[in-house]
């Protein structure tokens, strides 16, 4: 019931699992992983995709001959394995080039750098099919206020947002974008911070329908949000074109700790949205189920291989607890009483208008204090989620 298969969609990035354990602090504690060995293990843990950054598979800056060579040995991995790429991303903030941005470095040569790192990595994302490309601005944003005209920064923000949308239509791809907010880390305040943001500054954009979001976990609670409400949002707008699950205890530095590890009781409402829409009873999601995740640097290379399980692992478990969760009659009945069905009914009657509203005698009557007595039962329902999540019932 809990072995993953490929039904489920779950995905890694490249750089999860091959992350050598290099921190500020800390130089790396494992060797490097060969991409090759990395699609075959996942597929038989169970994965359907790999993700990865351009510099994941080639070195930065290799030659045109090395970049092919890399580019067949992954092709030839995933034809073995029958993996596929769903997802691939553009490295803009390893290389010091990047250190004050790529789209919106102040330095105009590095944003045109940029920009044809990224043409060239959509190309080769088309050409392995790739369905989503992601953008985590890493590095774009700053650290003292006088250094960055946001504004400006928000206009080339979206010049090459345009730039990209414009390329991909021309070249008729089937390719739309998916922007990550992150509130800091590596810089001291990262521009799109949150999904809001990035929802907002995507109703300005050329082609917003070509653009969505690609929510973490741990980026959310970063900024001490809610992920599972940003979710839901993303969802309300039809932004959310991928995710990247993991785990974060608190606001404090991007843990990318195994999904699940971090705050359990907000993942479990985080599947119920996806695979059930919450009260809704039907997916609300069917893209890949990403994993961007780093596996801890005091792990091995087994570990590495029982961290990558466990995420998937804890992503079936959750959702079977959801589905106990939905069918147990005794949760209908709170939700019923708690009014959370009752939502769903407009407020005002088909056809009513504000002068309709306004004149409605029912509301001469309203006892606002009888009403202000009403208890929703909030606790007890929740009690509920945390009994079925704990197996309890
Ligand atoms: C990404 C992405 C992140 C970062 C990070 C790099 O593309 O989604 O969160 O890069 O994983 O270490
Ligand atoms: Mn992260
Ligand atoms: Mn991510
Ligand atoms: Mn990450």
């Amino acid at each position: 019931m809990v072995a993953p298969t490929r039904a489920d969609k779950f995905s890694f990035g490249l750089w999860t699992v091959g992350w050598r354990g290099r921190d500020p602090f800390g130089d790396a504690t494992r060797p490097e992983l060969d991409a090759v060995e990395a699609v075959h293990r996942l597929a038989e843990l169970g994965a359907y995709g790999l993700t990865f950054h351009d510099d994941d598979l080639f070195p930065f800056g290799a030659s045109h001959a090395e970049r092919q060579r890399r580019v067949e040995r992954l092709r030839t991995a995933l034809s073995e394995t029958a993996m596929v790429v769903p997802m691939v991303t553009t490295n803009l903030f390893t290389h010091p080039v990047f250190k004050d941005g790529g789209f919106t470095s102040n330095d105009r040569d590095v944003r045109r750098f940029a920009l044809r790192k990224v043409l060239r990595n959509v190309e080769l994302a088309a050409d392995l099919g790739a369905q989503t490309y992601v953008l985590w601005g890493g590095r774009e944003g700053a650290e003292y206020d006088s250094a960055k005209d946001v504004r400006a920064a928000l206009d080339r923000y979206r010049e090459s947002l345009d730039l990209l949308t414009t390329f991909v239509r021309d070249r008729g791809y089937d390719l739309r974008f998916a922007l990550e907010p992150k509130p800091n880390e590596p810089r001291g305040d990262i521009l799109l911070p949150t999904v809001g943001h990035a929802l907002a500054f995507i109703s300005t954009l050329e082609h917003p329908e070509l653009v969505g979001v690609n929510p973490e976990v741990g980026h959310e609670q970063m900024a001490g949000l809610n992920f599972m409400h940003s979710v839901a949002q993303a969802l309300w707008q039809g932004k959310l074109f991928h995710i990247d699950l993991n785990g974060q205890r608190g606001v404090k530095f991007d843990q990318d700790l195994v999904f699940g590890h971090g705050d359990l009781m907000n993942a479990f409402s985080l599947v119920d949205l996806l695979e059930n829409g919450g009260p809704d009873g039907t997916p609300a999601y069917d893209g890949p189920r990403h994993f961007d995740y780093k596996p801890s640097r005091t792990e091995d290379l087994a570990g590495v291989w029982d961290s990558a399980a466990a995420n998937m692992r804890t992503y079936l478990l959750l959702k079977e607890r959801t589905r106990t969760f939905r069918a147990d009659p005794e949760v209908r009945q709170a939700l019923s009483e708690s009014g959370v069905t009752e939502l769903r009914s407009p407020t005002l009657a088909a056809g009513e208008t504000y002068d309709a509203l306004l004149a409605d005698p029912a509301l001469e009557s309203f006892d606002a204090d009888k009403a202000a007595q009403r208890g929703y039962g909030f606790v007890r329902l929740n009690q509920l989620a945390l009994e079925h999540l704990l197996g309890a019932r």
